[in-house]
């Protein structure tokens, strides 16, 4: 527990805007960390100070939440073990990251098994959002929300990827995930796994020739300035996910855990409505900063697309997984 002593900062224009700084100057608080890898003015950060600001309005400043950016706490990886132990109350990572412990997660990394981010969302608010739930949940940590995450495209240093033998011979930075390593083999390149803080600095010293994330991330990490081809193959959209540790959330009482769900929505809901936007701005500021955009007619997508779907064979393992898959790939 800590005294709130009047500052707002950090806690965005929300909270300044509705004068919570008076009203919340002699609460009682409970602080919740909240682990983050991204830096401040990444998209993300700002959902998560919407849900911060949210949290701290709708239960009247009990619950504080303290965004430890840049990686403070921990890579992504790190992350997703304190979530589950308990070291930490609230964790935003990807889905990609989670592979190794959850089977749904495999199956959403497939490659190019979503159209669009739209798609991504209707699945994702059908039956198998359901089953991601309840697999995370099995781990010790309560689902939040999701977050956008767009889809990622290649980029890279020398030569743009506009098919399938362009990877040849090249060391292709992933996450630290089976599936992720697999496709770049197929693909003819060689995968590896850097966490995310330390791919700048393996490009620097050429240990990697590439690498593969969506247009915010590619810019606000500065990998734009090492990798300037950029080809928008859109090969994954594998969602954000926020999690607080069960450990935390028993702590709280029914209506504090209702403000946290509420707020996490609204701030998922918030994040939705700019992401297209973020986008935008990341494109344009890449191609200010010299970066070559290949859009998506340019990537001869089938030489892709054809060695890329191999992988489906190694993670597709029983009947109802490909009922799944089916389901999905048909699906509007
Ligand atoms: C970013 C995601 C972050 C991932 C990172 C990565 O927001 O959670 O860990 O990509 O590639 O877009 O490691």
């Amino acid at each position: 527990m800590r005294q709130i002593t009047g500052s707002c900062r950090g806690w965005g224009k929300f909270a300044l805007g509705l004068g919570l700084a008076s009203l919340l100057a002699s609460v009682d608080a409970k602080d919740l960390a909240l682990a983050e890898i991204h830096p401040p003015g990444h998209i993300i950060v700002k959902a998560e100070e919407l849900f911060a600001s949210r949290l701290a309005e709708l239960t009247r400043g009990e619950l504080a939440v303290n965004i430890k950016h840049s990686a403070q706490l921990g890579n992504e990886e790190k992350s997703w073990e304190s979530v589950r132990n308990g070291s930490v109350d609230v964790v935003r990572i990807n889905l990609g990251g989670m592979v190794k412990d959850i089977q749904s997660a495999r199956l959403l990394s497939l490659p190019y098994l979503f159209r669009s981010r739209e798609h991504m969302w209707r699945v994702l608010g059908g039956d198998f959002g359901k089953r991601v739930k309840a697999e995370v949940e099995k781990t010790g940590a309560v689902v939040l929300a999701y977050y956008d995450s767009g889809a990622r495209s290649f980029y890279t240093t020398h030569k743009p990827i506009q098919k399938r033998s362009d990877f040849n011979g090249l060391r292709i930075r992933v996450q630290d995930s089976p599936v992720y390593k697999d496709l770049i083999s197929e693909l003819g390149g060689t995968p590896v796994v850097v966490s995310y803080e330390k791919v700048n600095e393996a490009f620097s010293k050429g240990e990697i020739d590439g690498a593969e994330n969506n247009l915010p991330s590619y810019v606000s990490s500065g990998h734009h300035q090492y990798a300037r081809y950029y080809s928008m193959d859109e090969h994954s959209s594998v969602p954000e996910i926020l999690l607080m540790s069960k450990k935390s959330w028993d702590t709280l009482t029914a209506e504090q855990q209702k403000a946290v769900t509420t707020a996490a929505a609204e701030s998922s809901a918030y994040m939705k409505k700019l992401w297209a936007e973020s986008e935008a701005q990341a494109l344009a500021k890449a191609r200010k900063e010299g970066a070559v955009i290949l859009e998506k007619h340019q990537v001869y997508l089938s030489g892709i697309e054809t060695y890329a779907v191999k992988v489906y064979s190694k993670y597709v393992t029983n009947s109802e997984d490909l009922g799944v898959i089916l389901d999905i790939l048909r699906s509007e």
